[in-house]
This record gives C-alpha cells, sequence and structure tokens, in this order.
C-alpha cells in the first residue's frame, strides 16, 4: 500500500467542489488516513514547493496556495500515487481530458484545483510537512476485502 498527499487547493474549496472531489477518491477505493482544513502559510509554501523556486510562475503559486484555506489529505491505496495522478489529469484544466478531475472542474491556466504527490520520495516529504506521524489513523475498513482481492498474503 502507497500513500499520497493531496491538497484541495483554495479554487476548489472557493467554489464548492472539495465534497465532490473527495468523493471521486473514497469511490475509486481510496482509504483517508488523515484529513483537515488549514491556511497555508507562506513559509509552509515555500517549503512545499521549493523545487519550483526559481521558476517563472513560482511567486503567483505560492501566493494561490496561501491565499485561502485549503483541505489537505492523505489517501492510502495500491499505487496510491499513479492512480491520483491519473485521476486528476493534465496540470491545467484547458488541456486535461474530461472524465478527470482537472478536465471536469477547471479551465485556467494558473488554478487547478488539486495537488497530488509525484513520487513516493515527494509523498513521504509532503506527508511530513503537513502532517505529525500521530496524525495518520488507518483502520480497518467494513469493505476493505471487496475493495482488494484478500485471497492471497497481499491484498491485490
Ligand atoms: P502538477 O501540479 O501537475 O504536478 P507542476 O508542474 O508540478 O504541476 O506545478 C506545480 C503547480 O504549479 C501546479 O499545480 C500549478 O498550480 C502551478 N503551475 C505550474 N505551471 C504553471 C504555469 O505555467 N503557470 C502558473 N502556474 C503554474
Ligand atoms: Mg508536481
Amino acid at each position: 500500500m502507497e500513500k499520497t498527499l493531496i491538497i484541495l487547493k483554495p479554487d476548489a474549496l472557493q467554489r464548492g467542489l472539495a465534497g465532490r472531489i473527495i468523493t471521486r477518491f473514497e469511490e475509486k477505493g481510496f482509504q483517508v488516513v488523515a484529513m483537515k482544513q488549514m491556511l497555508v502559510s507562506r513559509e509552509l509554501a515555500e517549503k512545499h514547493y521549493a523545487v519550483h523556486r526559481e521558476k517563472p510562475f513560482y511567486p503567483r503559486l505560492v501566493s494561490y496556495i496561501t491565499s485561502s484555506p485549503v483541505i489537505v489529505m492523505v489517501l492510502q491505496a495500491i499505487n496510491a500515487i499513479a492512480v491520483s495522478r491519473k485521476m486528476m489529469g493534465a496540470t491545467f484544466g484547458s488541456k486535461a481530458e474530461p472524465g478527470t478531475i482537472r478536465g471536469d472542474f477547471g479551465l485556467s491556466n494558473s488554478f487547478n484545483l488539486i495537488h497530488g504527490s509525484d513520487s513516493p520520495e515527494a509523498a513521504a516529504f509532503e506527508i511530513g510537512l503537513y502532517f505529525k506521524p500521530d496524525e495518520l489513523l488507518r483502520f480497518e475498513r467494513a469493505g476493505e476485502r471487496w475493495i482488494y482481492d484478500m485471497s492471497g498474503s497481499t491484498p491485490e
């Protein structure tokens, strides 16, 4: 099982789309192991987006993510990172395929509703930035054995 950090960005909350986006992940079978609403500080945004520091869009990205509250989640699933990135779609709504979150809900080439970790290393780093270890709550789901094939030694 893999974990990923998902952020519903300020435009998702301001546009009242947070519930619908969370529902997509729930319906797919992801387990929510942590979730909170928060205002991202400039300091935290600069740490999170340090890899983009030299990019021309960096100042706008930092002001966007800090402009209004976000919902941050840790989601767990088999191949959580690749599956969630596919569900998010291409970076901007104008390019993202219909059927993806960005493709269905957005048009902007700057505001794009959602962040998702893009590698296991990024996921570990980002989860550590936003959550303390004891905020991750794994629990046994009643329906788990109908989401994964549990007949072998590991879920498939
Ligand atoms: P990703 O979110 O699809 O992984 P990245 O290239 O990692 O996209 O960029 C991180 C974030 O920076 C994007 O989600 C978006 O909010 C912002 N961003 C990326 N490229 C641009 C741009 O050309 N203009 C404005 N914002 C951008
Ligand atoms: Mg990225």
